[in-house]
Protein backbone atom coordinates (compact mmCIF):
# COMPACT_ATOMS: atom_id res chain seq x y z
CA UNK A 1 0.00 0.00 0.00
CA UNK A 2 3.14 2.50 0.78
CA UNK A 3 4.54 1.09 -2.03
CA UNK A 4 4.50 3.82 -5.19
CA UNK A 5 3.74 2.15 -8.50
CA UNK A 6 3.12 4.20 -11.73
CA UNK A 7 -0.95 4.34 -11.36
CA UNK A 8 0.16 6.93 -7.97
CA UNK A 9 1.64 9.24 -11.04
CA UNK A 10 4.57 10.45 -9.28
CA UNK A 11 6.87 12.73 -10.45
CA UNK A 12 10.19 14.49 -10.05
CA UNK A 13 12.30 17.01 -11.24
CA UNK A 14 16.04 16.22 -12.81
CA UNK A 15 16.73 19.32 -10.84
CA UNK A 16 15.32 17.97 -7.58
CA UNK A 17 17.46 14.83 -7.09
CA UNK A 18 19.90 16.25 -9.42
CA UNK A 19 20.90 19.14 -6.95
CA UNK A 20 24.54 19.11 -6.18
CA UNK A 21 23.95 21.53 -2.97
CA UNK A 22 25.19 24.42 -3.84
CA UNK A 23 24.06 27.35 -1.97
CA UNK A 24 24.71 31.20 -1.29
CA UNK A 25 27.08 30.06 1.38
CA UNK A 26 29.14 26.88 0.09
CA UNK A 27 30.12 24.98 -2.64
CA UNK A 28 28.38 21.67 -4.01
CA UNK A 29 28.79 18.87 -1.56
CA UNK A 30 27.39 16.21 -4.08
CA UNK A 31 28.88 14.98 -7.44
CA UNK A 32 26.95 15.95 -10.93
CA UNK A 33 24.25 13.36 -11.62
CA UNK A 34 23.88 12.33 -14.64
CA UNK A 35 20.04 12.54 -15.89
CA UNK A 36 20.28 9.52 -17.29
CA UNK A 37 21.03 7.77 -14.03
CA UNK A 38 18.38 9.50 -12.24
CA UNK A 39 15.84 8.42 -14.82
CA UNK A 40 16.88 4.98 -13.97
CA UNK A 41 16.94 5.37 -10.09
CA UNK A 42 13.61 6.84 -10.39
CA UNK A 43 11.86 4.27 -12.29
CA UNK A 44 13.42 2.39 -9.84
CA UNK A 45 11.86 3.46 -6.85
CA UNK A 46 7.90 3.75 -8.46
CA UNK A 47 7.77 7.07 -9.91
CA UNK A 48 6.03 7.37 -13.27
CA UNK A 49 7.42 10.45 -15.18
CA UNK A 50 10.36 13.18 -14.45
CA UNK A 51 10.27 17.20 -15.47
CA UNK A 52 13.52 19.47 -15.92
CA UNK A 53 14.40 22.98 -17.41
CA UNK A 54 16.53 23.23 -20.80
CA UNK A 55 19.37 24.01 -18.82
CA UNK A 56 19.24 20.48 -16.48
CA UNK A 57 19.12 18.19 -19.78
CA UNK A 58 21.41 20.29 -22.00
CA UNK A 59 23.74 23.19 -20.78
CA UNK A 60 23.71 26.70 -21.75
CA UNK A 61 25.77 27.05 -24.98
CA UNK A 62 25.58 23.46 -26.37
CA UNK A 63 25.80 23.04 -29.93
CA UNK A 64 22.94 21.67 -32.16
CA UNK A 65 25.09 18.99 -32.48
CA UNK A 66 25.75 18.12 -28.71
CA UNK A 67 21.81 18.99 -28.23
CA UNK A 68 20.82 16.19 -30.51
CA UNK A 69 22.66 13.98 -29.50
CA UNK A 70 22.30 14.23 -25.28
CA UNK A 71 18.49 14.24 -26.09
CA UNK A 72 18.64 10.78 -28.26
CA UNK A 73 20.35 9.46 -25.30
CA UNK A 74 17.89 10.89 -22.96
CA UNK A 75 15.07 9.16 -24.79
CA UNK A 76 16.36 6.20 -24.68
CA UNK A 77 16.25 6.26 -21.17
CA UNK A 78 12.98 7.12 -21.27
CA UNK A 79 11.99 4.38 -23.60
CA UNK A 80 14.25 1.93 -21.85
CA UNK A 81 12.33 2.63 -18.40
CA UNK A 82 8.70 3.70 -19.93
CA UNK A 83 9.60 6.35 -17.71
CA UNK A 84 6.98 9.83 -18.99
CA UNK A 85 7.79 13.62 -19.89
CA UNK A 86 4.45 15.30 -18.18
CA UNK A 87 6.44 18.13 -17.42
CA UNK A 88 9.02 20.74 -19.07
CA UNK A 89 10.08 24.33 -18.05
CA UNK A 90 12.89 26.45 -19.22
CA UNK A 91 15.97 28.48 -17.06
CA UNK A 92 15.56 31.93 -17.42
CA UNK A 93 17.19 32.62 -13.83
CA UNK A 94 20.28 31.00 -13.72
CA UNK A 95 22.49 32.68 -16.57
CA UNK A 96 23.66 36.44 -16.07
CA UNK A 97 21.74 37.44 -19.11
CA UNK A 98 18.24 37.02 -17.00
CA UNK A 99 19.57 39.02 -13.63
CA UNK A 100 16.82 41.37 -14.38
CA UNK A 101 13.91 39.06 -15.51
CA UNK A 102 13.43 37.23 -19.27
CA UNK A 103 9.85 38.71 -20.10
CA UNK A 104 10.34 41.48 -18.16
CA UNK A 105 14.05 42.11 -18.15
CA UNK A 106 14.31 46.21 -18.71
CA UNK A 107 16.67 45.19 -21.52
CA UNK A 108 14.57 44.56 -24.44
CA UNK A 109 17.43 42.76 -26.52
CA UNK A 110 17.46 39.96 -23.13
CA UNK A 111 13.76 39.61 -23.50
CA UNK A 112 13.77 38.40 -27.50
CA UNK A 113 16.55 35.98 -26.35
CA UNK A 114 14.52 34.94 -23.70
CA UNK A 115 11.25 34.32 -26.39
CA UNK A 116 13.74 32.05 -28.79
CA UNK A 117 15.35 30.19 -25.56
CA UNK A 118 11.87 28.78 -24.90
CA UNK A 119 10.58 28.67 -27.92
CA UNK A 120 13.21 25.81 -28.66
CA UNK A 121 12.41 24.12 -25.95
CA UNK A 122 8.42 24.54 -26.10
CA UNK A 123 9.55 22.16 -29.58
CA UNK A 124 11.54 19.86 -27.72
CA UNK A 125 8.60 19.55 -24.97
CA UNK A 126 6.24 18.82 -27.94
CA UNK A 127 8.30 16.34 -29.04
CA UNK A 128 8.80 14.33 -25.47
CA UNK A 129 5.41 14.41 -25.52
CA UNK A 130 4.68 16.64 -22.24
CA UNK A 131 1.29 18.19 -21.57
CA UNK A 132 1.92 21.04 -19.39
CA UNK A 133 4.87 23.89 -20.10
CA UNK A 134 5.79 25.71 -16.57
CA UNK A 135 6.81 28.99 -16.37
CA UNK A 136 8.23 30.21 -12.95
CA UNK A 137 9.51 33.67 -13.45
CA UNK A 138 11.91 34.01 -10.36
CA UNK A 139 14.05 36.87 -12.28
CA UNK A 140 11.25 38.40 -12.82
CA UNK A 141 11.17 41.26 -10.04
CA UNK A 142 13.04 44.00 -8.67
CA UNK A 143 14.28 45.02 -5.47
CA UNK A 144 14.28 48.67 -6.18
CA UNK A 145 10.57 50.18 -6.73
CA UNK A 146 12.11 52.72 -8.59
CA UNK A 147 13.85 50.24 -10.93
CA UNK A 148 10.82 48.68 -12.72
CA UNK A 149 7.90 49.80 -14.27
CA UNK A 150 5.98 47.21 -12.66
CA UNK A 151 2.38 47.42 -15.02
CA UNK A 152 4.76 47.74 -17.77
CA UNK A 153 6.90 44.54 -16.83
CA UNK A 154 3.04 43.03 -16.41
CA UNK A 155 2.38 44.26 -20.12
CA UNK A 156 5.73 42.61 -21.15
CA UNK A 157 4.73 39.23 -19.37
CA UNK A 158 1.54 38.87 -20.81
CA UNK A 159 3.09 39.77 -24.11
CA UNK A 160 5.24 36.95 -23.84
CA UNK A 161 3.08 34.55 -22.45
CA UNK A 162 0.41 35.22 -25.16
CA UNK A 163 3.07 35.21 -28.39
CA UNK A 164 4.04 31.36 -26.96
CA UNK A 165 0.37 30.48 -25.64
CA UNK A 166 -0.43 31.42 -29.51
CA UNK A 167 2.45 29.06 -30.87
CA UNK A 168 1.27 26.56 -29.35
CA UNK A 169 -1.93 26.29 -30.31
CA UNK A 170 -0.94 27.10 -33.87
CA UNK A 171 1.44 24.35 -33.94
CA UNK A 172 -1.14 21.82 -32.19
CA UNK A 173 0.54 21.21 -29.45
CA UNK A 174 -1.99 20.25 -27.24
CA UNK A 175 0.37 21.91 -24.40
CA UNK A 176 -0.89 23.68 -21.76
CA UNK A 177 0.92 26.35 -19.46
CA UNK A 178 0.98 26.27 -15.68
CA UNK A 179 2.22 29.63 -13.73
CA UNK A 180 4.44 29.36 -10.81
CA UNK A 181 4.22 31.88 -8.50
CA UNK A 182 6.20 32.49 -5.54
CA UNK A 183 6.50 35.72 -3.17
CA UNK A 184 10.76 36.09 -3.13
CA UNK A 185 14.01 34.89 -3.59
CA UNK A 186 16.17 35.16 -5.86
CA UNK A 187 14.36 38.79 -6.43
CA UNK A 188 13.26 40.91 -3.35
CA UNK A 189 9.99 41.37 -4.72
CA UNK A 190 8.52 38.46 -7.61
CA UNK A 191 5.77 39.51 -10.06
CA UNK A 192 2.78 36.82 -9.88
CA UNK A 193 4.00 36.31 -5.99
CA UNK A 194 0.76 34.17 -5.37
CA UNK A 195 -1.63 31.69 -6.53
CA UNK A 196 -4.36 34.81 -6.46
CA UNK A 197 -2.22 37.30 -8.18
CA UNK A 198 -1.45 34.64 -10.97
CA UNK A 199 -5.10 33.57 -11.47
CA UNK A 200 -5.64 37.74 -11.72
CA UNK A 201 -3.05 38.24 -14.15
CA UNK A 202 -4.53 35.08 -16.05
CA UNK A 203 -8.10 36.57 -16.11
CA UNK A 204 -6.07 39.21 -18.56
CA UNK A 205 -4.43 37.36 -20.85
CA UNK A 206 -5.53 36.85 -24.72
CA UNK A 207 -5.35 32.74 -24.40
CA UNK A 208 -5.70 32.60 -20.97
CA UNK A 209 -7.88 29.30 -22.01
CA UNK A 210 -4.78 27.22 -22.10
CA UNK A 211 -3.06 29.37 -19.03
CA UNK A 212 -3.42 28.14 -15.65
CA UNK A 213 -0.84 27.45 -12.12
CA UNK A 214 1.83 25.53 -10.88
CA UNK A 215 1.30 26.15 -7.30
CA UNK A 216 3.80 25.09 -4.47
CA UNK A 217 3.30 24.49 -1.38
CA UNK A 218 6.86 26.22 0.21
CA UNK A 219 5.99 29.36 -2.10
CA UNK A 220 2.52 29.67 -0.31
CA UNK A 221 3.87 29.30 3.07
CA UNK A 222 6.74 31.86 2.48
CA UNK A 223 4.14 33.87 2.03
CA UNK A 224 2.18 33.11 5.33
CA UNK A 225 -0.31 31.47 3.23
CA UNK A 226 -2.46 28.22 3.13
CA UNK A 227 -1.36 26.12 0.67
CA UNK A 228 -4.32 23.56 0.00
CA UNK A 229 -6.70 26.68 0.78
CA UNK A 230 -5.03 28.23 -2.71
CA UNK A 231 -5.24 24.67 -4.22
CA UNK A 232 -9.15 24.65 -3.49
CA UNK A 233 -9.35 28.09 -5.45
CA UNK A 234 -6.88 26.93 -8.71
CA UNK A 235 -9.11 24.02 -8.51
CA UNK A 236 -12.45 26.10 -8.32
CA UNK A 237 -11.19 28.44 -11.19
CA UNK A 238 -10.70 25.11 -13.31
CA UNK A 239 -6.65 26.74 -13.30
CA UNK A 240 -5.06 23.57 -11.61
CA UNK A 241 -3.22 21.97 -14.00
CA UNK A 242 0.24 21.20 -12.28
CA UNK A 243 1.39 21.14 -8.63
CA UNK A 244 5.05 21.51 -6.81
CA UNK A 245 5.13 19.28 -3.51
CA UNK A 246 7.51 19.71 -0.87
CA UNK A 247 7.86 20.88 2.51
CA UNK A 248 8.72 24.61 4.05
CA UNK A 249 8.38 25.36 7.94
CA UNK A 250 7.46 28.63 8.18
CA UNK A 251 7.87 32.60 6.53
CA UNK A 252 11.68 32.27 5.65
CA UNK A 253 13.57 31.25 2.62
CA UNK A 254 12.69 28.75 0.25
CA UNK A 255 13.63 25.38 1.85
CA UNK A 256 12.65 22.69 -0.76
CA UNK A 257 11.98 19.99 2.24
CA UNK A 258 10.33 16.35 2.00
CA UNK A 259 7.24 17.01 1.23
CA UNK A 260 5.47 16.75 4.52
CA UNK A 261 8.66 17.53 6.59
CA UNK A 262 7.23 21.01 7.43
CA UNK A 263 3.33 22.29 7.63
CA UNK A 264 2.39 18.37 8.02
CA UNK A 265 -1.25 19.20 9.28
CA UNK A 266 -1.48 21.64 5.74
CA UNK A 267 0.04 18.57 4.07
CA UNK A 268 -2.65 16.30 5.11
CA UNK A 269 -5.29 18.35 4.48
CA UNK A 270 -3.88 19.01 1.14
CA UNK A 271 -4.04 15.16 0.29
CA UNK A 272 -7.45 15.51 1.42
CA UNK A 273 -8.74 17.45 -0.68
CA UNK A 274 -6.83 16.12 -4.12
CA UNK A 275 -7.47 12.73 -3.46
CA UNK A 276 -11.48 12.97 -1.76
CA UNK A 277 -12.55 16.29 -3.05
CA UNK A 278 -14.04 15.88 -5.92
CA UNK A 279 -17.71 14.73 -6.61
CA UNK A 280 -18.82 11.70 -4.53
CA UNK A 281 -15.27 11.59 -2.56
CA UNK A 282 -13.31 11.14 -6.16
CA UNK A 283 -9.97 13.10 -6.50
CA UNK A 284 -10.08 16.73 -6.94
CA UNK A 285 -7.08 16.78 -9.23
CA UNK A 286 -5.95 13.97 -11.50
CA UNK A 287 -2.73 15.21 -12.52
CA UNK A 288 0.85 14.71 -11.73
CA UNK A 289 1.83 14.34 -8.08
CA UNK A 290 4.90 16.42 -8.53
CA UNK A 291 7.85 16.75 -6.23
CA UNK A 292 9.80 19.71 -6.27
CA UNK A 293 12.08 19.20 -3.46
CA UNK A 294 16.02 19.30 -2.45
CA UNK A 295 17.54 16.46 -0.83
CA UNK A 296 19.14 18.26 2.22
CA UNK A 297 22.89 19.96 1.46
CA UNK A 298 24.24 17.34 4.31
CA UNK A 299 22.74 14.10 2.40
CA UNK A 300 25.09 11.71 0.41
CA UNK A 301 24.03 9.94 -2.95
CA UNK A 302 22.49 7.25 -1.10
CA UNK A 303 20.54 10.11 0.70
CA UNK A 304 19.41 11.34 -2.26
CA UNK A 305 17.42 8.20 -3.14
CA UNK A 306 16.02 7.89 0.06
CA UNK A 307 14.63 11.53 0.43
CA UNK A 308 12.91 10.79 -3.41
CA UNK A 309 11.71 7.84 -1.40
CA UNK A 310 10.58 9.34 1.21
CA UNK A 311 8.56 12.15 -0.35
CA UNK A 312 6.48 9.07 -1.97
CA UNK A 313 6.03 7.72 0.73
CA UNK A 314 5.02 10.45 2.73
CA UNK A 315 2.28 10.73 -0.02
CA UNK A 316 1.00 7.27 0.07
CA UNK A 317 0.63 7.43 3.96
CA UNK A 318 -1.12 10.57 3.98
CA UNK A 319 -3.23 9.15 1.35
CA UNK A 320 -4.26 6.13 3.27
CA UNK A 321 -4.72 8.12 6.69
CA UNK A 322 -6.36 10.87 4.85
CA UNK A 323 -9.00 7.73 3.76
CA UNK A 324 -9.19 6.78 6.85
CA UNK A 325 -10.49 9.87 7.81
CA UNK A 326 -13.26 10.34 5.50
CA UNK A 327 -14.36 6.71 6.57
CA UNK A 328 -14.57 7.46 10.15
CA UNK A 329 -18.44 7.67 11.37
CA UNK A 330 -17.20 10.14 13.97
CA UNK A 331 -15.49 12.41 11.13
CA UNK A 332 -19.04 11.96 9.22
CA UNK A 333 -21.12 13.35 12.15
CA UNK A 334 -18.37 15.73 12.69
CA UNK A 335 -18.91 17.27 9.85
CA UNK A 336 -22.80 16.94 10.14
CA UNK A 337 -22.36 19.20 13.11
CA UNK A 338 -20.17 22.02 11.43
CA UNK A 339 -22.82 22.03 8.53
CA UNK A 340 -20.14 21.05 6.07
CA UNK A 341 -21.89 19.83 3.39
CA UNK A 342 -24.75 22.73 3.63
CA UNK A 343 -22.34 25.80 2.46
CA UNK A 344 -23.31 23.56 -0.83
CA UNK A 345 -26.64 24.30 -0.75
CA UNK A 346 -27.45 27.99 -2.91
CA UNK A 347 -28.33 30.64 -0.31
CA UNK A 348 -31.57 31.38 -1.92
CA UNK A 349 -34.32 28.68 -3.48
CA UNK A 350 -34.12 28.15 -7.33
CA UNK A 351 -36.07 30.81 -9.32
CA UNK A 352 -36.26 32.68 -5.66
CA UNK A 353 -35.63 36.32 -6.30
CA UNK A 354 -34.49 39.33 -3.71
CA UNK A 355 -38.20 40.12 -3.40
CA UNK A 356 -39.16 37.07 -2.74
CA UNK A 357 -36.28 37.06 -0.01
CA UNK A 358 -37.67 40.16 1.10
CA UNK A 359 -41.05 38.60 2.07
CA UNK A 360 -39.77 35.82 4.00
CA UNK A 361 -40.30 36.27 7.63
CA UNK A 362 -38.55 33.53 8.30
CA UNK A 363 -34.86 34.85 6.84
CA UNK A 364 -35.29 38.04 8.89
CA UNK A 365 -37.88 39.25 11.18
CA UNK A 366 -38.70 35.93 12.50
CA UNK A 367 -35.41 34.73 12.26
CA UNK A 368 -33.89 33.80 15.53
CA UNK A 369 -30.33 35.19 15.80
CA UNK A 370 -29.57 34.86 19.31
CA UNK A 371 -30.24 30.85 18.88
CA UNK A 372 -28.18 30.89 15.46
CA UNK A 373 -25.46 32.75 17.68
CA UNK A 374 -25.82 29.92 20.35
CA UNK A 375 -24.74 27.87 17.97
CA UNK A 376 -21.47 25.27 17.93
CA UNK A 377 -19.42 24.48 15.03
CA UNK A 378 -17.18 21.82 16.59
CA UNK A 379 -14.39 22.98 13.90
CA UNK A 380 -12.09 22.10 16.91
CA UNK A 381 -13.62 18.49 17.23
CA UNK A 382 -13.15 18.28 13.33
CA UNK A 383 -9.63 19.33 13.70
CA UNK A 384 -8.68 16.79 16.21
CA UNK A 385 -10.32 13.96 14.37
CA UNK A 386 -8.06 14.95 11.53
CA UNK A 387 -4.59 15.33 13.48
CA UNK A 388 -5.72 12.15 15.71
CA UNK A 389 -6.36 10.05 12.28
CA UNK A 390 -2.92 11.76 10.58
CA UNK A 391 -1.12 10.30 14.19
CA UNK A 392 -1.86 6.99 13.33
CA UNK A 393 -4.15 7.41 16.55
CA UNK A 394 -7.49 6.20 15.47
C1 LIG B 1 12.07 27.67 -7.51
C2 LIG B 1 11.20 26.66 -8.13
C3 LIG B 1 11.54 26.30 -9.52
C4 LIG B 1 10.37 25.87 -10.36
C5 LIG B 1 10.79 25.45 -11.71
C6 LIG B 1 9.65 25.27 -12.65
C7 LIG B 1 13.79 25.65 -9.85
O1 LIG B 1 11.72 28.00 -6.25
O2 LIG B 1 10.31 26.17 -7.49
O3 LIG B 1 12.52 25.29 -9.47
O4 LIG B 1 9.61 24.89 -9.77
O5 LIG B 1 11.55 26.43 -12.30
O6 LIG B 1 9.13 24.11 -12.72
MG1 LIG C 1 10.66 26.41 -5.36
MG1 LIG D 1 10.52 25.73 -3.03
MG1 LIG E 1 8.73 24.79 -7.86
Amino acid sequence: MVQPTRDDHFSFGLWTVGWPAADPFGTATRPWLDPVESVHRLSDLGAWGVTFHDDDLIPFGSSPDERARIVARFRAALDETGLVVPMMTTNTFTHPVFKDGAFTSNDRGVRRFALRKILRNLDLAAELGASTYVFWGGREGAEVDSGKDIRAALDRYREGIDTLAAYVKEQGYGIRFAIEPKPNEPRGDILLPTVGHALAFIAELEHGDIVGVNPEVGHEQMAGLNYSAGIAQALWAGKLFHLDLNGQRGIKYDQDLIFGHGDLINAFSLVDLIEHGGVGGAPAYDGPRHFDYKPLRTEDVAGVWDSAAANMRTYLLLRERAAAFRADPEVQQALATAGVAELSTPTLNAGETLADLAADRSAFEDFDVDKAGERGYGFGRLGQLAVEHLMGAR
